[in-house]
């Protein structure tokens, strides 16, 4: 018996050590230790041993055990080493390869557009204010001298919600809040989301976004008003772009004004090779926002005195700007998410 296991032994270790690979080492390993392996039906023979030397052979079991599981363990570190040189050794590695192209994301071009706008009005000293997307009636129209029956009211045009609030339908309600916190002066300038049920066209989606502007200081006059707005226009749109304030009509401002800016296309001639500019129509003109002097109402509306100070309003449609910007003839772009459109930026 204790021959026997001598020899299985030394019959594994030899065998161990000229295994060429790992799934021959596993095969010798299973040979020997496994529930079948010479190793461990030799231990079954113990039967037959006498008492006397039970100890001695069982021993001996247990260190020819020792010794194939360390041999495994040895021959398996030689075969990956071996291995590893051989890799080492073949394969190739190609330095003046050029590296893998990690795929960079841009902002928005309305982000890009909103960046550009508040850099403006920062460097005349406006500060970025918030409200909320949900108003009350009172701060989006009330407050802003719209009268009960206003068209603007109507289910029509404006998302009311179920408890009495509504989506605001512009960032106007923006100069309520403001004026309610903090006493004159006041500038500011105040972006966001705003809701309105328009039809989805090339100009139009229920959900756009706007910049507000409220200035309030004593004596401030229409001609501040028409300064700041020409200031931002020129840095925006390049120092050729002319402007011209034409009368309107807004409740929370009086006067009221649309502000038009030279068509960018036809440069204001309003031709463009020979023929009448399709951007402007041939008027040379776009409208580009709208704005005027914050009517007294309103001062009233946020206990401001109408007596005491002045102050010029304005708000804009982020879409249109980069629309006339981007030369982008439809507001749908900016809100699909066509990569293709939105890489060209
Ligand atoms: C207003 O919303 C006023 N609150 C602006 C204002 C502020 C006037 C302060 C005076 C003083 P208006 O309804 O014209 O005005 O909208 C302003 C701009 O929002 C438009 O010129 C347009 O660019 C944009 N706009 C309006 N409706 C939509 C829409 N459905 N989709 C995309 N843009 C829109």
């Amino acid at each position: 018996m204790r021959e026997q296991i001598e020899q299985i032994r030394q019959e594994a270790v030899a065998a161990l050590s000229q295994a060429a690979d790992l799934s021959a080492l596993d095969a010798i390993r299973v040979g020997v230790l496994g529930k079948k392996g010479s190793l461990t039906a030799a231990l079954r023979g113990m039967k037959d041993v006498s008492p006397e030397e039970r100890p001695l052979i069982g021993q001996l079991v247990n260190e020819a055990k020792d010794a194939v599981e360390q041999a495994v363990e040895l021959n398996k570190a030689r075969i990956v080493r071996r291995q590893r040189e051989r890799e080492a050794a073949t394969e190739r590695v190609d330095v003046s390869l050029p590296g893998r192209k990690i795929a960079r994301g841009s902002l928005h071009p309305l982000t890009e557009t909103l960046d550009e706008i508040s850099a403006i009005f920062e460097k005349m000293g406006f500060v970025w204010e918030d409200g909320p997307e949900v108003e009350t009636d009172w701060h989006n129209f009330g407050a802003l001298n719209f009268p009960p029956d206003h068209p603007a009211r109507d289910e029509q045009d404006t998302l009311f919600l179920e408890n009495g609030l509504l989506l605001r339908t512009h960032t106007s309600p923006v100069q309520v809040r403001v004026m309610q916190r903090h006493r004159p002066p006041v500038r500011m300038i105040a972006p966001g989301w705003t809701y309105r049920k328009d039809a989805i066209d090339a100009t139009h989606y229920p959900m756009f976004s706007q910049v507000e502007g409220l200035l309030v200081d004593k004596n401030v006059t229409l001609g501040d008003l028409r300064g700041v707005l020409k200031f931002f226009v020129r840095e925006f749109y390049g120092p050729q772009t002319e402007i011209r304030l034409r009368p309107s009509f807004f409740p929370f401002t009086e006067p009221s004004a649309e502000l038009d800016i030279s068509c960018f296309a036809c440069r204001g001639t309003g031709s463009r090779d020979g023929k009448v500019c399709p951007v402007c129509k041939g008027t040379g003109w776009k409208e580009l926002l709208g704005a005027g002097m914050v009517d007294p109402a309103v001062f009233q509306a946020v206990g401001y005195d109408p007596e005491e100070v002045t102050g010029f309003a304005f708000g804009m449609g982020i879409e249109r700007i980069a629309m006339f910007r981007y030369a982008v003839d439809d507001i749908r772009l900016f809100f699909d998410g066509d990569l293709r459109f939105l890489r060209q930026f």
